[in-house]
């Protein structure tokens, strides 16, 4: 049996951050498309895997665990491929910073406006427009930030940028303009670099796939 299961589905950021930190550590998964179109998260069989009834969750069946909130499941992922978690516990408490700044203001902001660009979502205007100024906002941030560096931490690339990246990445959809933020664009190129690298559009199946 293939260690891990990835349940997710293929237009989800959050899963597609599961599914590249997967790619780039050339791990073996069997995929199982959740069909949140029917309310399948919400049956039984699957609150019994997420409380929380969301994708992702990774399942890992050697180790009887269940796991949801795609940078918990990165982070796990670290320690069990022993790829991407920094070069010591500071690098990887860098790594978890960024990961809950990613979950803020620049989450909500480019998911949310993705979402309403592709209809998935409606909000009142002035909603969409403050969901808009939040990503613009945590960009800049996120630019300034970048000046001189070639990664969130340390001197490679680890969860942090997997993170963050499987968040910025959906800014075309959002029909957010990156040009301004000419340190975020550079950045975006070495993560597309990785050996393994897939983007958003090519890394998840549309439906259930067993591994290789
Ligand atoms: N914080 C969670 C967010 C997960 C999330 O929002 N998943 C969405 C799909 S992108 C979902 O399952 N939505 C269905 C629902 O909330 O009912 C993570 O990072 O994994």
């Amino acid at each position: 049996m293939t260690r891990y299961t990835l349940h997710g589905m293929w237009p989800s950021g959050p899963t597609y951050k599961v599914g590249l930190m997967l790619r780039l550590t050339s791990t073996p998964h069997d995929y199982e498309h959740v069909d949140l179109r029917s309310g399948a998260h919400k049956a039984d069989a699957f609150l019994a895997k997420n409380r929380y009834g969301q994708v992702p969750v990774l399942e890992d069946h050697e180790q009887d665990i269940c796991l949801s909130q795609s940078s918990v499941i990165l982070d796990y992922l670290a320690d069990e491929t022993g790829r991407f978690g920094g070069k010591d516990r500071a690098d990887g408490l860098r790594a978890r910073e960024w990961q809950f700044w990613g979950a803020g203001p620049l989450a909500t902001g480019i998911y949310r406006t993705r979402a309403v660009r592709l209809g998935f979502f409606k909000f009142p205007p002035d909603v969409e427009a403050a969901n808009l100024q939040s990503a613009l906002g945590a960009l800049k941030e996120l630019d300034g930030l970048m000046a001189g560096r070639s990664w969130l931490v340390g001197s490679g690339a680890t969860i942090a940028d997997i993170d963050i990246y499987g968040i910025v990445s959906y800014a075309g959809q959002a029909q957010i303009d990156l040009q301004a933020f000419g340190n975020v664009r550079k950045w975006m190129a070495r993560v597309e670099d990785l050996s393994g690298f897939k983007g958003p559009q090519d890394c998840l199946p549309q439906a259930s796939v067993k591994a290789a």
